[in-house]
């Protein structure tokens, strides 16, 4: 039996376009459950898992891993809340992890966040973040934002196409940027 439709908030932008700490702010408020794709892979590769030394070479490349691996993770997790909204972090990353989103969920999310930061002030977050994220050196740092600009290029253009896109500018403190985000969630989804 297929599981019952969510309504999905796709939440994108950048490495360090502060996606994390947003996400964390209206999963509080509204009591909306989030699954960070990010952090949901790094679980998998720190469970020990035969796959974990191919992923994390993939991570550390600032690459995108396979997207049935991926959405395998977040169906697994959004089968476990019963939740009718639900936030997705970081996900979808390119074509690919779009479209077997939709062939493997079998719709599509109802809105897409895009977190809109200039490429130095992501930079500058990311080298003073003291969490210890091994994809945190400049060198991964530098690819992760290349991918990102060039992959999720025609993922944005498609969601644009058919009006799915609130962009938001996270070039500001953290409150700022929550107010505005709060304010769009209630009138979407409240
Ligand atoms: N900070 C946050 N907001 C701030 C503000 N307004 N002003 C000043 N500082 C602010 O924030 C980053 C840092 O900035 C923190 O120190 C924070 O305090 C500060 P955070 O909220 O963590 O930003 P976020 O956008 O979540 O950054 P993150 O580094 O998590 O983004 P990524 O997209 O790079 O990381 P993610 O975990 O999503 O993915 C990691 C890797 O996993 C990818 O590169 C890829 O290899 C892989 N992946 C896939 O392969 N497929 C997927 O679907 C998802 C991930
Ligand atoms: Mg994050």
């Amino acid at each position: 039996e297929a599981a019952a439709k969510k309504r999905v908030v796709f939440v994108v932008g950048g490495p360090g376009s502060g996606k994390g700490t947003q996400c964390d702010l209206i999963s509080r408020d509204f009591s909306v459950p989030f699954f960070s794709a990010g952090e949901l892979i790094r679980s998998l590769i720190a469970s020990g898992c035969a796959e974990g030394k191919q992923l994390q070479d993939i991570i550390l490349q600032g690459h995108i891993i396979p997207s049935e691996v991926t959405v395998g993770l977040l169906q697994k997790a959004m089968a476990e809340t019963s939740s009718d909204t639900v936030l997705i972090d970081g996900f979808p990353r390119n074509t690919e992890n779009r479209t077997v989103w939709q062939s493997q969920v079998g719709y599509d999310c109802e809105m897409v966040l895009l977190f809109d930061c200039p490429e130095e002030v992501m930079l500058q977050r990311l080298k003073h973040r003291r969490d210890g994220r091994a994809d945190d050196n400049e060198d991964t740092i530098r690819k992760r934002v290349q991918n990102f600009k060039s992959q999720m290029a025609p993922v944005l253009d498609y969601y644009q196409s058919i009006g799915k896109v609130t962009t938001i500018n996270t070039d500001r403190p953290v409150e700022d940027i929550y107010s505005e985000l709060n304010s769009i969630w209630r009138q979407r989804f409240v």
